[in-house]
């Protein structure tokens, strides 16, 4: 993992800081663009900094290049910690509500004497803010939701750090000796949208002693540069924990229980509970070791051999959250094994056509294209062509390019002016590109009433329509259901991108009614989206459930500002996945023909959905 991120938050704290200290609004900025420019980098800024390019970097100039080198040497900037340390480190912890910007907490602080989250609370609840600008009845109600909000948050890590650190430790791992197999579990491997921890398991070569592996293991994650410290190492046990705070527990297992062990560690508690239940019912015993019927092990080498000797379909982790899928694998598996199936559990009657059969959820394979995506035009980071030829890279038939529509000023939101040539640019990029079918799309902006950022004759121009919200996220759910009902019904409209607007630990985004919302797509014929940045994933999974259950078509989206964000694809799937989606359920797995078929279908008005 490369340091670019610390940095840019490092210097943007910074900023935060001089803004606080009421100094010069020019070095503010100064440091921002900093932030901005190491964020941006494509490469890691230890190299740039290594080979001496700092200062060609527009934004770095030679005082911002000595800092970053100071920080890569030494692990600190000593003027950032001399500014910080006038300002009480409880101010800068009130940033972290979403309500709560640099001039808010300047105005909390300076005038109303407030210096930490706890002295905040008690305010707002004593109502003792009172006389300072800006700081009416709706302002409060609106950081006392934020703070409420933050405190269920709790301590659960996203997966924009947890995945990628995950994958890093088993990389680290694989390469030790005496390692057969490595994986993570947990909640990681169920998708889950956060994580508590992040559990890894290792089987160890059957001529390997588990206590030299967990020897090796513990001296190898102790020097990774993400880890603080190790806080458990035992002969089939390593626990770290993160400078984030994220502990990470490693076991190692003999290779007779690695399917038991990876079912166990897998999760969830629930689904566990079910199982072993299930296995006592039938006079076996079910631990992390194996499937015993006294002391014989009838299973544990893999995994699906549990499931299987339970008489259950073996489904994809994400499934596994005791929501309906044992009752579903059961009547998989009786229907695999020729008995005639009643599914017990009312929720399978949706997927009754489906059984029998075996189910296939959705896969990363699955995904013909990207149908949200942003290029220099508005906010992206990118030119079309180079957001085309890597989309065309990485083997797709097909991407919407759709960029902000005008209210987006902040976000380079393009003008209808702008729009018409923009269009022609896509097409003509496309066609000088070739061998990939590009649509010239836009994410025309949600209005608080439901009504939508460009008129319909200019929507009728656009190959690919996204409707999102961006602003008022904070109205009535009242509100925000007619919103989305409007918007979803539009016939120009061809999927809700984000619907809910919610920022994962930051934003709780509208909380419509669903179901509602749902339905209202059922009468259309419209389609949600699944956003896969790991900030977002919005649908999240239970209300995606609910759109497969309807039939409703989903969208998994990557929103990309950049290349590397297509790679967050597999957290969208992985959502979808715990939707129970099956490809047949996500839009864009479909042949462009049948896309557009649909998309014609919805435009001229049909209402036979
Ligand atoms: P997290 O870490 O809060 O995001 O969620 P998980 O699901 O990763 O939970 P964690 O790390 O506490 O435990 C990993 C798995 O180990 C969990 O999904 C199921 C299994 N497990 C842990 N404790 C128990 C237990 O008391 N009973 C059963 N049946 N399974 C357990
Ligand atoms: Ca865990
Ligand atoms: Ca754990
Ligand atoms: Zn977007």
């Amino acid at each position: 993992m490369s340091k670019n991120n610390d940095l840019a938050r490092l210097f943007n704290r910074a900023a935060d800081v001089l803004a606080l200290l009421d100094e010069n609004q020019f070095r503010v900025l100064a440091l921002r663009k900093v932030a901005r420019a190491v964020e941006d980098m494509a490469e890691p800024i230890e190299k740039v900094a290594a080979e001496n390019r700092l200062e060609s970097i527009p934004g770095i100039g030679k005082s911002s290049a000595e800092k970053i080198q100071e920080y890569l040497r030494t692990g600190h900037i000593a003027e950032f910690e001399l500014s910080a340390a006038q300002v009480p480190s409880g101010v800068l912890d009130m940033l972290n509500i979403s309500s709560v910007g640099v001039k808010t907490a300047y105005l909390l602080w300076k005038e109303a004497g407030i210096t930490d989250i706890p002295g905040l609370k008690k305010a707002l609840e004593a109502g003792t803010i009172t006389g300072i600008k800006g700081f009416g009845e709706k302002k409060q109600a609106n950081i006392k939701q934020n703070l409420a909000f933050m405190e269920t948050a709790g301590s659960r890590i996203g997966l924009g750090y947890a995945a990628p650190l995950a994958h890093e430790l088993l990389r680290l791992v694989q390469a030790l000796p005496g390692v057969a197999q490595a994986t993570y579990c947990g909640s990681l491997r169920r998708g889950k949208e956060t994580v508590g921890d992040l559990d890894i398991l290792i089987s160890c070569a059957p001529d390997a002693a588990p206590e030299a592996v967990a020897l090796h293991l513990a001296e190898a994650v102790k020097k990774h540069p993400e880890v603080e410290n190790l806080i458990a190492e035992g002969a089939t046990k390593v626990s770290l924990r993160t400078r984030l705070g994220l502990q990470v527990d490693f076991r190692i297992v003999p290779p007779a229980s690695w399917g038991a062990a990876l079912q166990y560690f897998t999760g969830s508690k629930e689904h566990n509970v079910r199982l072993r239940q299930r296995a006592s019912d039938r006079g076996m015993k079910l631990n992390e070791w194996g499937l015993f019927r006294g002391e014989t092990r009838i299973a544990g080498q893999r995994e699906e051999d549990i499931y299987h000797a339970l008489e259950l379909a073996c489904l994809c982790p994400e499934m596994r959250e005791d929501r309906g899928e044992i009752e579903l694998a059961e009547a998989l598996f009786q229907a695999a094994a020729g008995k005639v199936v009643h599914p017990a559990d009312p929720r399978l009657e949706f997927i009754g056509k489906t059984i029998p059969g075996t189910w296939l959820s959705v896969d990363r394979a699955d995904i013909r294209g990207d149908m949200h995506m942003h290029t220099t035009a508005s906010d992206g980071h990118e030119s079309i062509e180079a957001m085309i030829a890597a989309a065309k890279k990485r083997g797709y038939q097909y991407i919407a390019i759709t960029d902000h529509s005008k209210s987006q000023v902040q976000a380079g939101g393009l003008s209808v002016d702008r729009l018409m040539k923009h269009i022609e640019a896509i097409r003509a990029t496309a066609a000088k590109i070739g061998g990939i079918e590009v649509l010239a799309g836009s994410e025309v902006d949600i209005l608080a009433d439901g009504s939508l950022d460009y008129p319909d004759d200019v929507l009728a121009k656009l190959d690919w329509v996204v409707a999102s919200p961006h602003s008022a996220l904070t109205q009535e759910g009242e509100a925000a259901t007619a919103r989305l009902i409007r918007a979803v019904s539009h016939p120009l409209v061809d999927v809700v991108g984000h619907p809910t607007g919610r920022l994962i630990g930051g934003r709780r985004g509208m909380e419509p009614d669903m179901q509602r919302v749902v339905m209202a797509a059922v009468r259309s014929g419209g389609a949600l989206e699944i956003n896969s940045h790991d900030m977002r994933l919005d649908l999240r999974d239970v209300h995606a459930r609910l759109a497969v259950e309807a039939g409703v078509p989903l969208c998994i989206n990557t929103d990309a500002h950049q290349i590397s964000d297509f790679d967050k694809l597999p957290f969208g799937i992985a959502t979808a996945r715990r939707a129970w989606a099956r490809p047949e359920n996500i839009l864009n797995t479909w042949p462009l023909e049948k896309i557009r078929a649909w998309q014609k279908k919805r435009r001229s008005g049909d209402a036979d959905w």
